[in-house]
């Protein structure tokens, strides 16, 4: 089933959803999909907008053309009113972050091309990375005089390890997808080709499974990181007594017993 409930209302990016699955590609080709206030004030409308409808069970990120996103737009920083940067990240970017870590549905990232400075932290915020051959990865924030930003001080060290961490920080280096993967970073490269097929595979499987159990998994992967494991021990068992009281894990159970595929409802 396809659905263009919300295509209408974005101009910088496209927003469709088929069959329980939200692709969202940013849309400006022609700039690397580089971010623009628009841009991204669209972008955290189409999260916003998969929070709310729960018929969606899995998004796709990926950018047009030959780029995933060269991070934010250069050129728009030259305008005379463009916000001072820490409230551009405060005000914009951290939001989008924000509503991509705390959505329920498992975001898979399509990296079809460079994903440069904020671009790259879109990229670390998905839940699930698939690399196109011949894309990349470069903080390239401190060639332009700047730190890091927009979670990649935060999900780097946790994705590739510290000292690789430091290294594409500091160097500004950049990582091909081969390497990428090499470091965990992304789950698979693919053909150029394929990318778009693969990440959509990858949803489907995602969308196919349980709803609530799937939201819970990534609040407790994303808790893990702060607490001790006693702190952990008790978050899962609590966790897994909301899961284990869904119509879902009933579900599960009677689809394991009759040897046949369970129907996940979100219930
Ligand atoms: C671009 C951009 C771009 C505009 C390529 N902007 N046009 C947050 C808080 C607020 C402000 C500060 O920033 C942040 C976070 C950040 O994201 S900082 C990091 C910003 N991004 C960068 O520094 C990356 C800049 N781009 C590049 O280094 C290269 O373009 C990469 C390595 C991404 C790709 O290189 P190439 O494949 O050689 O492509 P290209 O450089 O020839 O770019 C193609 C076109 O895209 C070109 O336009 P033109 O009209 O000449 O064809 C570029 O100007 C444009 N473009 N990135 N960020």
């Amino acid at each position: 089933m396809t659905t263009d409930r919300a295509s209408a209302s974005y101009a910088a990016l496209r927003f469709e959803v088929v069959d329980a699955i939200a692709t969202i590609t940013l849309d400006r080709p022609d700039a690397l999909n580089a971010l623009t206030v628009p841009l991204k004030t669209e972008l955290l409308a189409a999260f916003r907008a998969v929070a709310r409808d729960r018929s969606v069970r899995a998004v796709v990120l990926t950018g047009a053309g030959r780029a995933f996103c060269a991070g934010q737009d250069l050129k728009e920083r030259l305008e005379p009113d463009a916000a001072p940067l820490a409230v551009e990240l405060r005000e914009r970017y951290n939001p989008i972050i924000a509503a991509m870590r705390a959505l329920d549905q498992p975001i898979v990232g399509a990296i079809n091309g460079v994903a440069a400075g904020a671009g790259a932290s879109l990229a670390f915020a998905c839940d699930v990375r698939l690399a196109a051959e011949g894309a990349s990865f470069v903080l390239a924030f401190g060639r332009i005089g700047l730190v890091p930003d927009s979670g990649s001080t935060w999900f780097l060290p946790r994705l590739v390890g510290p000292a690789k961490a430091a290294e594409l920080a500091l160097l500004g280096e950049t990582l091909s997808a081969p390497d990428a993967e090499r470091f965990g970073l992304v789950t698979r490269v693919v053909p150029p080709d394929s990318l778009a097929e693969e990440a959509r595979a990858t949803a489907a499987r995602l969308a196919a499974l349980a709803p609530v159990a799937l939201a819970l998994t990534k609040r407790a992967l994303e808790r893990s990181w702060s607490v001790d494991l006693d702190a952990a021990l008790e978050d899962e068992a609590f966790r897994q007594g909301i899961a284990g009281a869904t119509a879902d894990h009933a579900e599960g159970l009677a689809a394991f017993l009759a040897k046949r595929p369970p129907r996940f409802t979100g219930e």
